[in-house]
């Protein structure tokens, strides 16, 4: 629910800004390293769930009758009526089961005043205002109206819980659109204005309530004064993981440059999101803000903003992510250690096609993989840069799994130990083995005989373990070195050079693809250095493929303008 509110200037148009490579996606959260993984390429699908809570998959399965899809993120809301407090486990089963169709979990609260008990009204409910000292008393522990906020949250609190004991992961959007004054809770800039009750919100559910399984959303509304709101409003990196802006045109300016650029400096390497819109962001919109890791559409206003086709075209695009198109949370990891594997440079024995080059194996996303020749016998390794101890090898298999494989590891590239071998294996299932206990920079999957009549098919090869002896930290690529592809400047704008290893033979492709992709960009190698034109090509996210007689590397490039 949305509130417009004008303000007389406008943002003055900021320079795009991109970061360079997104910083390692690991959390405890297998749906946020999900976020993580597609930020900069896809954008997730959403769609809230207004209230009725006795029917809350309603606007998401209307979504699934207009585009025969489902979207990837479900919302709900705990609400403040009698009828639909009464529903509220009606509506924490439905997150239950969006949760086990591989669905982000949102839920938001549209709570009632401190002031009042529950349920409440809208008007002069929810909607009202709390004096300057009611404020202060609510932010000041043990206070009446702060112990009433705490009893409140106890009882959305059980219902976490709930959730939690089912293991389901909730982006928790409470007390959003905080730069707005409609709310009773909006609408106080500062350091003890709005920002402290969500400080207070989230210490006491995630220290004294122990729900660990929230991730936090911080939302505002896209007011022209979006760049200071964000400054004004900000309760502090520690506090959120995901800052999300409710577009509801309040300037009526829509997805400005502006207000993508002010959203990215300020979430850093934390994904930002659409919290709430009415008009979807059209598929060459979030080409233009790969950022944005998923929309969430307000319920009955997508289908009174937006045509029949609008609705198709969004829910069909190739950066758009679906329900059908979720990775499945049973092949998302979590957990705190870096994967050491992500976007290093991986050599591979063949590729069937290039559009699931050896790259997709490392690159954090779920939905990308690597495809051999259909042969038996093929091999990828990846050098991580630096011997580490490996203590763990989490393989994602497609359908096109391994019967039989090895994991090998090596410190020079060229003499190999077999850590792991696996006979006989019976389904596509991850395997994740733990314990290893190896020393090395290099991490071979050695894949002998195929499950299928296809190739060998691996969504994700994952390493983890830490820095051995005295290396502490990740060794930069060096330019000359066998099997590396150097790239520079990293991110480009007008031309980008490349240096190549043994790959710079007869023969040796170059290929630039764009996040959705297409292929750029096609030379053929001519020397040991040579350079790619880049005039012409929108700012983002690109993958450059040098595909040799037998081996293929990649790299990330950024273009900025
Ligand atoms: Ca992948």
């Amino acid at each position: 629910m949305r509130f417009i509110r004008y303000a007389a200037a406008l943002l003055a148009g900021a320079v795009l800004h991109l970061h360079g490579p997104a910083a390692q996606a690991q959390t405890a959260y297998k749906s946020l390293n999900y976020l993580y993984s597609i930020s900069g390429s896809k954008t997730a699908s959403g769609m809230h769930n207004r209230e009725p809570n006795s029917a809350p998959a309603t606007w998401t399965n209307r979504v699934q009758t207009t585009t025969g899809q489902y979207p990837a993120l479900w919302s709900g809301d705990f609400l403040f009526s009698s009828s639909d407090v009464a529903n509220r486990q009606t509506m924490i089963n439905e997150a239950k089961a969006q949760w086990a169709r591989g669905s982000l979990i949102n839920i938001m609260f549209h709570a009632c005043p401190p002031t009042q008990a529950e349920p409440c009204q809208w008007e002069g409910g929810v909607k009202s205002t709390l004096s300057d000292a009611q404020w202060q008393e609510l932010i000041t522990n043990g206070t009446t109206l702060n112990t009433n906020w705490k009893r409140r949250l106890d009882v959305v609190a059980g219902y976490l819980q709930d959730l939690k004991n089912s293991g389901v992961e909730v982006y928790f959007r409470p007390l959003h659109e905080m730069n707005q004054g409609v709310f009773w809770w909006a609408g106080r800039p500062g350091a003890n204005g709005t920002a402290k009750l969500f400080q207070l919100t989230r210490d006491y559910l995630r220290n004294t309530k122990g729900l660990t399984n929230l991730i936090w959303v911080w939302d505002l509304q896209d007011f022209s004064s979006l760049s200071s709101d964000l400054a004004n409003y900000n309760p502090g990196a520690s506090y959120w993981d995901v800052l999300a802006l409710d577009m509801y045109y309040s300037d009526g300016q829509g997805y400005t440059t502006a207000k993508y650029n002010a959203m990215v400096n300020t979430a850093g390497s934390k994904p930002i999101a659409i919290g709430e819109c009415e008009v979807l962001p059209a598929p060459s919109l979030l080409a233009a803000q790969p950022k944005w890791a998923f929309f969430m559409g307000w319920s009955e206003l997508v289908f009174n903003k937006n045509s029949t086709a609008a609705i198709q075209q969004a829910y069909g695009a190739s950066n758009v992510v679906t329900q059908n198109e979720m990775p499945g949370w049973a092949n998302v990891g979590s957990g705190t250690s870096p994967n050491l594997a992500y976007q290093r440079p991986v050599t591979v024995t063949s590729t069937y096609t290039s559009a699931n080059a050896a790259s997709k194996a490392v690159d954090a996303d779920g939905n990308t993989r690597w495809e051999s020749a259909y042969a038996n016998n093929q091999s990828i390794y990846v050098d991580l840069g630096a011997t580490y101890a490996i203590n763990r090898v989490r393989l994602a298999w497609e359908a096109a799994y391994a019967k039989d494989y090895q994991v090998q590891v090596s410190t020079d590239g060229s003499t190999w130990t077999t850590i792991k071998d696996v006979w006989g294996k019976t389904s596509a299932a991850a395997d994740d083995h733990t314990g290893l206990g190896a020393t090395a920079r290099y991490v071979k999957v050695y894949c002998i005989n195929r499950a299928t009549t296809y190739g060998f098919s691996l969504y994700e090869l994952e390493v983890y373990g830490t820095a051995s002896g005295a290396r502490l930290a990740l060794a930069a690529p060096a330019p000359n070195e066998a099997g590396e592809l150097a790239i520079y400047p990293n991110p480009a704008t007008d031309q980008l050079t490349i240096r190549l290893g043994q790959h710079g033979s007869a023969g040796a492709s170059l290929t630039l693809t764009n996040s959705v992709g297409q292929v750029v960009r096609r030379q053929a190698v001519l020397g040991p250095q040579g350079s790619v034109a880049l005039a012409g090509l929108p700012a983002g996210m690109y993958v450059l493929t040098l595909t040799g007689t037998t081996e293929q590397v990649s790299r990330k490039v950024f273009i900025s303008k």
